[in-house]
């Protein structure tokens, strides 16, 4: 985390347009600290830049960070990649190589400097830099820092900076051929580059490719903070931080080094030592005394303290600084023993992982802003999620997503970047790459206390050990070991010494679970399983604003058709024809193209409330809960529950309330006419409730309406109380009543399920006849829904416009009346609202 305070505009001449608007800042300052002028400074190289294919010499304006295809999209000299099959037309950019250039201006100051550097913080992938026209380094792996010295290819004056690019796809054929047979390894798991980008069973073949990072020059002095690594000793009478500081001494004084060690909650400064660095090395001690711990989203708060580093030279100047924002807590994964399955556990209290899986939210990484990091970081807290997976098929994403977990306690556990295929462990140079590529990535996001667990990859252990499932590619288990269980786990002890790392994702005890999305089986597999359930999934279709996004009005004659079938990239039209196969299982069909695309939600929603519920009643002999997947990379069909414009789905709705801190769920029993009642609680204490049991007709009416008191103990599952409904099946069938469950601690509504012995297509809904009372808020409308009979999965949606909802998805019978908060992304007046909201139901997706 940088801490910029002080910009100074260092402009040297403005001898160009590209060369014009440079600023000097120090890299890191303390707040209170303004006023003096650390070194390093960097001169940021970002902004304009050109941007050419090699040979054309076709020069066009380019953003930096950025990459090739948002350049020419924004150029015009593409066409939207997302929209219909645009994406075949745009594979050339792939295919082809790239230059990137600017000039920039360098004063004499700046090359009187101990060591200048051209600082690249990502650059994708295959890179050759040349700076006046001369070979200034080459980079081979996206996920890394690079840089390169070059004070003495820098003129005072102007100066020009070329970024060729190679084109991947050129590598990856020559080394699908040159490869001896043995060691057949796909030639694109030779590159360090976000493997998705090639193409997912949810995502587009889009590989990016530029500056997708910041870049600048770096200059200092004497020596620089090279390292910072900060260690926690929790103990009963405080937290200890062992800082350790390393710093890159380039010019030798006579007088040791210091290093002020400082530590800030709140802004304040609480406690401060001074560390003496010799031979670049030192290393000193903080305690905390009464620290504020950080904790999980509903377990408590997540205070965050700021330990800031001053390197001072010999006459006591600061020449360098830094700052690490930390949270105090002991955050474990520990893996399974015996009955007791993998789980985590925050200082010293195990929690059940309730959450979702995080993939890259663009296909092109440099769209993705710090905003919609936090939002998505923020609906993820919205519906008590406290775990987010971050999959290895990404890329090591920013810090700003990480930032937004800290402060929102959301956990996360963190694959490296590796998935779903076989690495080349056994060629010494790429090992090497990824021994640096771990130790960049985790020098740079370890101190966030949201990462509870580093895992080494994605599903390969599965490959392996079954033989050769992803294709031709071949991995040794030796050459598994040597990469996951060796170098990734070694990587983690040196710079992460506290954190705890897993050698993969499902190879730690956790489970992937997808015998009902990939194989035949239906959501009621879900009950056949336990533990630690960190994939399973079933896909949906987006809403109809969303798929207008990427079709025209031809493409969506049906589900079925060309460019609904490219969208859908686990198998197609045949991915398509599964969703609908599933929603018929549920529901009656269909009426048109936008109620299939809304009930897929409902029929997703049903079948993980399903699973997520059946874990939860069985903590702990299953801690947790993480479903595939949370967001998407582009608009289309995929296992997601927020889509790509962040719009959520039914599920994310539907999260909330299975993933609610008390939780009231059903176990039915058709053959034996019962329903089991489990109250499951995340909270850390125990609580005293009112659990109430409602059987009513389809219009309603209540059939048998009892309550009882009851004690919801702290983190426990319990049976609460079976019901036996053989006479209620005898007499009105099984498809003639359904049952409310509800539970209230002081009065107030926690939870409220609704459990049915029968398929949705099976009950005899009635027109729900929806009343609704419209009044203005602050911030948007309060709405609220009535009905004469009962409307199941009853959903709010303006026509016209996006809007943020309170809740949706929910049943209202003649007895419960529904308030909902609805704020629109666009102002707008009552009567424009209340033209553009629709509500509608189940009742309203059938002939
Ligand atoms: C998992 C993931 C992804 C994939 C998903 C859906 O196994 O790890 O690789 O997208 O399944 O098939």
């Amino acid at each position: 985390m940088q801490h910029k305070i002080t910009k100074r505009s260092f402009l040297i001449t403005t001898a160009t347009a590209a060369a014009a608007a440079f600023v000097w800042e120090p890299v890191f300052s303390l707040a209170q600290a303004a006023t003096t002028l650390a070194t390093p400074r960097r001169l940021k190289l970002d902004g304009d830049w050109q941007l050419s294919q090699a040979g054309k010499n076709d020069w066009i304006p380019a953003i930096v960070p950025g990459g090739a295809y948002t350049d020419l999209l924004a150029a015009g000299k593409i066409p939207d990649p997302f929209y219909r099959d645009n994406e075949k037309s745009v594979q050339w950019v792939g295919d082809s190589d790239w230059i990137y250039r600017r000039a920039f201006d360098v004063s004499a100051d700046v090359l009187k400097n101990d060591r200048v550097l051209l600082r690249c913080e990502g650059l994708d992938t295959l890179a050759k830099i040349k700076i006046n026209g001369v070979d200034a380094g080459n980079a081979d792996n996206m996920f890394r820092l690079w840089e390169f010295d070059v004070k003495t290819l820098l003129h005072v004056g102007e100066n020009s900076i070329e970024v060729f690019f190679e084109s991947p796809a050129t590598y990856f054929k020559q080394r699908d051929t040159d490869q001896a047979p043995d060691k057949w390894i796909k030639g694109r798991a030779w590159v360090r580059k976000e493997p998705c980008s090639y193409g997912w069973d949810w995502g587009p073949v889009l590989p990016s490719c530029g500056i997708w990072k910041n870049i600048s020059l770096e200059t200092f002095n004497q020596a620089r903070i090279a390292d910072v690594l900060i260690r926690q000793n929790h103990s009963a009478d405080g937290v200890t931080l062992d800082v350790e500081v390393n710093a890159e001494v380039v010019r030798k004084t006579t007088n040791p080094f210091k290093a002020k060690v400082t530590a800030l909650h709140e802004s304040k400064s609480i406690v401060e030592t001074m560390i003496q660095i010799s031979k670049g090395q030192g290393s000193g001690e903080l305690k905390i005394e009464k620290p504020k711990l950080w904790w999980p989203a509903g377990m408590g708060e997540q205070p965050l303290y700021t330990v800031h580093v001053e390197l001072l030279d010999a006459d006591g100047e600061t020449i360098d600084s830094t700052s690490k924002r930390i949270g105090l807590r002991e955050l474990k994964a520990i893996l399974p023993q015996g009955d007791s399955p993998l789980h985590f556990e925050v200082n010293g209290v195990p929690f059940f992982a309730k959450g979702a899986n995080w993939i890259p939210a663009d296909s092109f990484p440099t769209r993705v802003t710090p905003e919609m990091s936090r939002r998505y970081v923020a609906d993820a807290a919205a519906v008590n999620m406290n775990v987010l997976r971050f999959w290895g098929g990404g890329y090591y994403e920013d810090d700003a997503l990480f930032d937004a977990c800290d402060e929102l306690g959301i956990c996360v556990w963190l694959d490296f970047k590796f998935a779903c295929g076989a690495y080349p462990a056994f060629d010494e140079k790429f090992m090497e790459n990824v021994k640096l590529e771990a130790r960049d990535n985790l020098q740079r996001l370890r101190h966030h206390p949201c990462i509870a667990v580093w895992c080494g990859n994605n599903e390969i252990s599965l490959s392996w050990w079954e033989g050769p499932t992803w294709g031709p590619n071949r991995m040794s288990t030796a050459d598994y070991d040597k990469l996951f269980k060796d170098l990734l786990a070694s990587q983690v002890r040196k710079f992460a010494p506290d954190a705890n790392y897993v050698s993969g994702s499902p190879d730690c005890g956790d489970t992937h679970y997808w015998e009902v999305w990939h194989g035949p089986k239906n959501f009621d597999a879900y009950r056949t399983q336990n533990g630690f359930m960190s994939e399973f999934g079933y896909q949906s279709f987006p809403e109809l604003k969303t798929v207008q996004s990427f079709t025209n009005e031809s493409d969506r004659a049906s589900i079925a058709s060309p460019v609904m079938s490219w969208h859908q990239r686990s198998g197609g039209v045949e991915g398509n024809q599964k969703i609908v196969a599933m929603i018929l299982n549920y529901f009656k069909p269909p009426k048109d193209f936008e109620t299939t695309l809304w009930l897929s939600q409902i029929v997703q929603g049903i079948g993980i409330k399903l699973g997520a519920e059946y874990w939860r009643q069985t903590m702990p002999k299953s801690m947790g809960c993480v479903f595939w997947q949370y967001n998407d990379c582009w608009p289309g069909m995929s296992w997601s529950s927020v889509d790509y414009f962040g719009r959520w789905k039914a599920l994310h709705y539907m999260a909330r309330k299975f993933y609610a801190p008390i939780l009231v769920s059903g176990l039915e029993n058709l053959k034996d006419g019962t329903i089991d009642i489990f109250v499951t609680s995340d909270r850390l204490e125990n609580q005293n409730g009112k659990l109430t049991w409602n059987v009513t007709d389809l219009d309603g009416n209540s059939l048998l309406k009892e309550s009882t008191d009851l004690e919801i103990p702290a983190r426990k599952s319990q049976k609460a109380k079976t019901l036996s409904l053989q006479d209620q099946i005898q007499k009105l069938g099984a498809n003639g009543f359904l049952t409310w469950l509800k539970v209230e601690v002081d009065g107030e509504t926690v939870s409220e399920n609704m459990v049915s012995f029968a398929l949705p297509k099976e009950l005899k809904l009635s027109d729900p006849k929806f009343a609704t009372v419209v009044t203005e808020t602050a911030d948007g409308f309060s709405v609220t829904v009535k009905s004469e009979k009962l409307a199941l999965w009853a959903w709010l949606g303006l026509e016209n416009a996006d809007a943020k909802f309170s809740d949706n998805f929910f049943h209202v019978t003649p007895e419960t009346t529904r308030t909902i908060l609805i704020q629109p992304k666009q102002p707008m007046s009552k009567n424009e609202f209340v033209e553009t909201l629709r509500v509608r139901s189940v009742f309203d997706t059938h002939l």
